[in-house]
């Protein structure tokens, strides 16, 4: 594969940019190779500068669930684009995009737009500590929430990728306030949430956690978490950043049938523009600015070409049998992968799958948590992704992380990346 452009890029990258990347796991390094730079896509297929095809399981981290340049998507941004790009104020697309997001999410009867899912995040856990007047904020090992300070103890993504334990430049002072138990562990979980002493403002979860490669969560563990946080007063928070709009219309929350307190969103939501929300029950979300004394704010937030992109969207998702169809899809690529393990590596790797969302772990398994997913063979991932790559198929440059379908790929987009894994597992063996 000639990659010289691509080359030349990151070197030149690298002397203006840390890195030669604007995030860390796409400059490919566990992975054993450099970053193709890409020069655009269309449809279920990515292509880079000089001038390389792939089928795309990346789908930017998750948002183009529609494929690249869906006709809708580009349309209404182009539109938009006419009227300008950002003023600052008020736009009745954003009402529209919350009246989309309103109605598909039981739990959520209020949402303010920021610009990304770490914004989200990070705004959703000062909320939930103004509404409730506590400090501490419960995570689980291995599920990322974005880069904010109190969010990187033992984070999943680029931290887990890079295994950085935690990171230099946040205060211990800011951390001490996080407690991270590990998913999954439902004993755990109710000791934690029982112990008075511990001051308990939230619990935030990827209902399935994505970040750490794709871990389902226990059907006991989500219920238990609402059952405790309820009987203790501390708020439930879904980031749904990855699984919104992606597991279900009604996201995580519709697909294992509970109700967080608070919601974050970002990626699909977005279109593929930059975007990020946060929304929950009036009540919670009336104590934000200007209505109530939480402070958040934002130049970009509700950007109009963003909610106009997010407004298509939304729209090509509510059709009947989207997710049907991606199901359908989904879990039949799945088969497929399953049966190419078990031909050449048996008993070596675990597929992991929810909806649209899949990791093969290079682990026996089951990965179930952070600890399990650590066991994962990241150098022979690293041999599969190159051997992908070849081979014209897109995977994420990391084994913590998620495959994602999209509606564009067809059953023979599908069919050819099954061949190429089978070429790449017999290489493997
Ligand atoms: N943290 C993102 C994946 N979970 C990576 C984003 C990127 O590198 O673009």
């Amino acid at each position: 594969m000639k990659i010289e452009r691509s080359k030349e890029l990151f070197a030149k990258a690298r002397k203006c940019i840390p890195g030669g990347v604007n995030s860390p796991v796409r400059a490919c390094k566990s992975v054993g190779c450099d970053p193709l730079f890409v020069a655009r896509a269309n449809g279920a297929r990515i292509y880079d500068v000089d001038g390389n095809e792939f089928i795309d399981f990346v789908c930017s981290w998750g948002p183009m669930i529609l494929g690249h340049n869906h006709p809708a998507v580009v349309a209404a941004i182009t539109e938009t684009l006419a009227d300008g790009t950002s003023f600052g104020a008020p736009t009745p697309k954003e009402i529209e995009l919350a009246e989309l997001v309103i109605a598909a999410l039981p739990s959520v009867e209020k949402v303010r737009f920021v610009s990304s899912g770490t914004e989200a995040t990070m705004s959703a856990i000062r909320l939930a500590r103004g509404y409730t007047g506590r400090t501490k904020v419960v995570k689980f090992d291995g599920c990322y929430h974005g880069h904010a300070d109190s969010f990187l103890v033992k984070a999943g993504s680029g931290v887990i990728t890079l295994g950085i334990p935690g990171s230099p430049g946040v205060p211990e002072d800011i951390v001490k306030n996080t407690l991270s138990i590990p998913y999954n562990d439902v004993a755990t979980l109710e000791k934690t949430l029982r112990d008075e002493s511990l001051d308990i403002a939230c619990v935030i979860v990827e209902p399935v956690a994505g970040n750490m490669g794709v871990v389902a969560p226990h059907p006991e563990f989500l219920r238990a978490m609402r059952a405790i946080t309820t009987e203790r007063g501390i708020l439930l928070i879904f980031d749904e950043v990855i699984t919104g709009f992606r597991l279900a219309l009604g996201g995580a929350q519709q697909y294992y049938d509970i109700r967080p307190d608070l919601t974050c969103l970002g990626k699909i939501i977005g279109g593929g523009l930059p975007v990020g929300a946060y929304g929950g029950k009036k009540e919670i979300m009336d104590h934000i600015s200007p209505v109530g004394p939480v402070y958040q704010a934002g130049t970009l937030s509700g950007n109009p070409l963003a909610m106009a992109a997010g407004v298509a969207t939304l729209q090509e998702l509510a059709r009947p049998g989207f997710y049907a169809a991606l199901e359908r899809k989904a879990a039949g690529f799945a088969a497929g992968l399953q049966a190419i393990a078990e031909r050449y590596l048996p008993g070596q790797t675990t597929l992991n799958r929810v909806g649209s969302m899949m990791t093969t772990f290079f682990t026996p398994g089951p990965v179930t948590d952070f600890a399990t997913a650590m066991g994962a063979d990241t150098g022979r991932y690293g041999a599969h992704f190159r051997n992908m790559l070849a081979q014209g198929v897109w995977l994420a440059p990391s084994q913590f992380e998620a495959a994602f379908i999209s509606a564009a790929q067809s059953e023979a987009d599908l069919a050819a990346a099954l061949d190429k894994t089978e070429w790449s597992f017999k290489k493997l063996v």
